[in-house]
């Protein structure tokens, strides 16, 4: 392996792809499917380029270049971090065995579809995203959006060439599939629920990028430690990327609250939706939504998948190293959010079918901080109001509650109920055309539409005004 990718080579790559034609070349034929889906599917607003980074290396000592380029020309590269020398399996029944180079015959099927889950989100969200460009607050915002998206195709490439390198025809055909699932579509939608959802509107991408690209860090967290060494080292790279598709979503929610806190205090009042900002009922309800569709994306409370995915080895949990236990589990019971008799309880079951809630309860700590930077905002505008997270059991379709309806805080409600409340909790129709009357684009360089905040940095040193995008 190469630290440096060539980018001479039709895909640049660090695995020494052109030692191995036969693959060179099922790729180079997945190729150009992937660029019509691109051009198809991806971004919708024509540019001429946009200033984007570009992932080069994976050495401790900068990994990417940024310049402007034309984004049919981004090179969608196949980069591994480093093969650490040695690795041994830090968790399950093959604990401290060498990590595996190849696919073990009996664990094909599991990994095969884990790889897929994982594949599938991933052109998922760019199908998703692809109207944005259209209603852009500002060009610095519009370059994120393309840096996210482009990204996401290669975090898309990463997961299409470990089914290609290891999974012969049956990882071809699911590589195609992949192109062919689109979100939100009737016949062929994607797999899992969140990445059917709309994202019409610039509140719900900061929304996605913070809530929704959060359970990616986590889920390639838990990837990372995997057996299989090739999943490990690609989903140990993408995470490094993936760290600045969450700096899209914290500050773009920060800067959203910052301008109506701005405008609360400017018109002491709460009712500032007629002044061209977005108040914070609307917000909270934009946040009920995507925290709690996020929260599915982590599957049931109790799993024989995921415990079958950590015996195995393929799956760990989040910072396996650091946790303090045998590493086996098999002996461990676990506490976990339940349904009694139709109330919100708690179940000791045995530790590994309780993994998804044990990931899950880091995902909500984390979650807890977003909350804290959003309240100090609101805080150090002087205002009285608060932000919160809804209850686990809050608008959940998959796992325990998927069975009931609650509010915010937990209290049961009948069907009946639900149907009356659930547009005090979840956005409503108004809402929706509030945020979206709001959606004007400013192309403008250095500009910012009305209703959100400046950032307070730019992107690799460069200002706000910076000419990040040059339209065609
Ligand atoms: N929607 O046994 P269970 C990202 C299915 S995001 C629909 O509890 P398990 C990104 C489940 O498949 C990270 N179906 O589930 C973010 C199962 O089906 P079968 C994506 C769902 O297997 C932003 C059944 O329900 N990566 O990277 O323990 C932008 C029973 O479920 C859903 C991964 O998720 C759902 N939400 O856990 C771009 C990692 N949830 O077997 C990218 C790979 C569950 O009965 N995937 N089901 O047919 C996994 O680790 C696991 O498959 C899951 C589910 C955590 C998703």
């Amino acid at each position: 392996m190469t630290a440096t990718a060539d980018y001479t080579e039709k895909i640049p790559n660090n695995v020494n792809l052109h030692e191995d034609r036969r693959l060179q070349r099922a790729l180079e034929s997945w190729q150009p499917n992937f660029l019509n889906w691109w051009e198809s599917m991806g971004p919708r607003l024509p540019t001429e380029d946009v200033y984007l980074r570009t992932a080069v290396n994976v050495g401790r000592d900068g990994w990417a270049q940024f310049g402007h380029v034309a984004m049919r020309d981004y090179r969608w590269g196949i980069f591994l971090a480093e093969r650490e020398q040695d690795r041994f399996i830090g968790f399950g029944q093959h604990k401290g065995e060498p990590a595996w180079q190849k696919v073990p015959g009996e664990y094909r099927a599991d990994l095969q579809r884990l790889i897929v889950v994982q594949g599938d989100t991933e052109p998922a969200s760019v199908e998703q995203q692809r109207n944005l460009g259209a209603t852009a607050p500002s060009l610095y915002d519009l370059r994120n959006l393309f840096q996210v998206n482009v990204e996401e195709g290669r975090h898309l490439w990463a997961m299409v060439y470990l089914l290609h390198a290891y999974f012969g025809r049956e990882g071809r055909e699911e590589a195609e599939e992949l192109l062919h699932r689109n979100s939100g579509s009737e016949d062929a939608p994607r797999i899992l629920g969140a990445f059917n959802e709309e994202t019409p509107d610039w509140l719900s991408f900061f929304m996605f990028t913070y809530f929704t690209d959060r359970d990616g860090k986590y889920q390639l967290g838990t990837l990372k430690e995997s057996a299989f060494d090739p999943l490990s080292r690609t989903c140990e790279f993408m995470l490094k990327e993936e760290a600045h598709h969450m700096m899209v979503g914290t500050t773009g929610v920060d800067r959203v609250i910052e301008r109506t806190a701005q405008v609360m205090v400017e018109q002491d009042t709460d009712d500032v939706g007629g002044a061209g900002v977005v108040p914070l009922d609307v917000i909270q309800r934009y946040l009920n939504f995507h925290y709690s569709v996020s929260l599915d994306l982590f599957g049931g409370e109790t799993s024989t998948n995921v415990a079958n995915y950590y015996t195995a080895g393929l799956k760990g949990r989040w910072m396996e190293d650091r946790r303090k236990d045998d590493h086996k589990l098999t002996d461990d019971a676990y506490l976990v959010d339940s349904l009694e008799d139709g109330q919100i309880a708690q179940a000791e079951v045995p530790a590994l079918v309780g993994l998804n809630t044990d990931l899950r309860r880091e995902y909500i700590a984390d979650c807890h901080g977003g909350l804290k930077r959003w309240n100090k905002i609101l805080e150090g505008a002087g205002l009285g109001q608060r932000l919160y997270l809804p209850h686990v059991a809050f608008n959940r379709k998959v796992g325990a509650f998927a069975a009931i309806e609650v509010t915010p805080d937990g209290q049961l409600l009948s069907a009946a109920e639900w149907e009356q409340r659930k547009g005090d909790y979840l956005p409503t129709d108004v809402d929706k055309a509030h945020v979206r009357s709001l959606m004007h684009p400013v192309y403008e360089r250095g500009k910012i539409a009305s209703w959100i905040a400046p950032p307070r940095n730019g992107i690799n040193g460069k200002p706000f005004d910076y000419d990040y995008v040059h339209l065609s």
